[in-house]
């Protein structure tokens, strides 16, 4: 990703002082530009409008075909890459795999043809300053499928679209010469108003660091161990800064891999698809106190709290109505198969004996009447996040907030397929009241886009894996150099993560 803007270096002294001289100079011309009600149009500007787009067929972290999309414009070439779940939510919009012979049906040719074939022919030649037309053109127009959630992509697939989606993102911020979080910022504060953009507010503007919530014990669907619940997550809320929060969980991390080595054998020290252990435990107890446990060791106690996915979609009988914590052992004890009050009050017994302040789909994406009796009766202490139960989507979001069902989203840019609808779909929860994760998928790439995602919505929490394998610590170091680039103007959310 050698062309992307990522070096986030200061600038060099003579090059400020220059500047500084230009900008006395050229104040009113950007004033005029881009700020301010006076004007509604921007000027035109020839450099940023698209040369070429291609889409290609690129590997993602579990050796899968994933699109990676390559757009040109005078400023420069930029890319962008798709990541992809395992423990996807049914309402997630279209992944578009081929399912012929090829990488075993998972190759994504056709999606790569719809960028080459269908989207590049109409976005040739138009402005990338203008994301939310641009998606619009995607989703509405060249897509166009719809059902009772929205816009689905089913015809281009949303791989296809948001690859191109975080492309433009990428090119407009390199059009307006701002970071890509500074962009992010920009799209956020003017709601997409492009002549609204102020460019040296985006230089100004003091940005919230988000608290990484490590996942560092596998199970679920990521994990061949029997364990029901998919993460096991710590959280420095306690820590100063994001460095500091990073350098505490990395320390609690290889605290863990010796009382997981110790505890289970060395075999147990294995990764699994987002850098966490996953060792042979059955107990969700077990798994939280041996959190505990490598926590105290990295004298980190107090500093470091825990969250939890429990991806309970995967373990819902929906005959029944009932949740089996045994889905992954050959017949289950008939005491881990829990109704939902059975579910609530598991919960609560959970976070009455650990410090956990997060939790999220602790029920099936359709049950949402066990969401709406867990944030009345916990939601206060804790956070009920909804990833499969609203899956980044605007209007299960709305249908979430009318029924009081979750308190915070989990925002994946590949749930909903386009940056335009992400962003909304943030705002709509920041609206509720609700905190903000932005989150990674279990199958990542070398793109760190959705570090610069937490940063420019000031979302105040970023779930991207454990501090281990590169496709996850690549959002962690970019998370690194931005605090550096910013210096004062970055403040860690810690404990006040929850405020979006
Ligand atoms: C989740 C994610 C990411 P997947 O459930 O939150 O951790 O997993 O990408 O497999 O859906
Ligand atoms: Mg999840």
């Amino acid at each position: 990703m050698g062309e992307f803007r990522q070096g986030l270096r200061r600038r060099p002294l003579i090059n400020s002082i220059v500047a500084l001289l230009l900008l006395s100079l050229s104040l009113r011309w950007s004033s005029t530009c881009f700020g301010g009600k006076k004007h509604k149009d921007l000027p035109t500007d020839e450099k940023a409008k698209i040369v070429s787009l291609i889409g290609r067929e690129v590997l993602d972290s579990r050796g899968n075909p994933t699109v990676e999309a390559e757009l040109t414009t005078g400023y420069g070439t930029v890319r962008a890459i798709v990541p992809s779940g395992a423990s996807t939510g049914i309402y997630e919009a279209l992944e578009l795999r081929d399912g012929d012979a090829r990488f075993r049906g998972a190759g994504v040719t056709k999606a790569v043809s719809n960028i080459n074939k269908v989207i590049a022919p109409k976005l040739k030649g138009k402005d990338v300053r203008f994301q939310k037309e641009l998606d619009e053109l995607m989703v509405h127009k060249l897509d166009g499928s719809q059902n009772e959630w929205g816009y689905p992509k089913e015809k281009l697939g949303a791989n296809a679209i948001l690859a191109v989606s975080m492309a433009v993102c990428r090119a407009g911020a390199d059009a307006f010469d701002l970071q890509l979080f500074e962009y992010i910022g920009e799209l956020k504060e003017t709601k997409f108003e492009v002549a609204r953009i102020e460019v040296q507010r985006a230089r100004r503007r003091t940005y919230k660091m988000p608290v990484p919530m490590m996942n560092v014990i596998n199970g679920g669907r990521h994990a061949g161990n029997k364990l029901p619940m998919q993460e096991f997550m710590i959280a420095p809320t306690g820590a100063k800064s994001f460095k500091e929060a990073l350098q505490l969980g990395a320390e609690v991390y290889q605290s863990l891999k010796t009382v997981v080595r110790e505890k289970y054998g060395q075999d147990a020290v294995a990764v699994g698809d987002e850098g966490g252990f996953a060792p042979n435990i059955q107990e969700n107890d077990e798994a939280l106190q041996d959190l505990m446990d490598a926590i105290k060791d990295a004298g980190a106690t107090g500093k470091v709290k825990l969250a939890m996915d429990i991806a309970a979609s995967e373990f819902y009988n929906k005959q029944d109505k009932t949740y089996n914590l045994g889905f992954k052992v050959d017949n289950p004890d008939p005491s881990l198969i829990k109704s939902k009050e059975e579910m609530v009050a598991f919960y609560k017994d959970v976070t009455s004996r650990f410090p956990v302040v997060s939790i999220e789909d602790p029920f099936d994406q359709d049950d949402w009447e066990a969401y709406s009796s867990m944030v009345e009766e916990m939601g206060k202490s804790v956070q009920v996040v909804g990833d499969d139960l609203l899956v980044t989507n605007p209007k299960r979001i709305l249908y979430a907030e009318e029924h009081k069902a979750a308190n915070a989203l989990l925002l994946k840019i590949n749930q909903i397929g386009s940056i335009t609808e992400a962003i909304t779909a943030y705002q709509d929860s920041v609206t509720a009241g609700w905190g903000v994760m932005v989150s990674h998928r279990s199958g990542e790439t070398e793109d760190t886009f959705i570090a610069d995602l937490a940063v420019g919505l000031s979302t105040g929490q970023i779930k991207t894996g454990a501090p281990c394998r590169s496709e996850r610590v690549a959002k962690y170091n970019q998370l690194l150099r931005i605090e550096e680039y910013l210096g004062r103007r970055a403040s860690y959310a810690g404990e006040k993560f929850r405020d979006s």
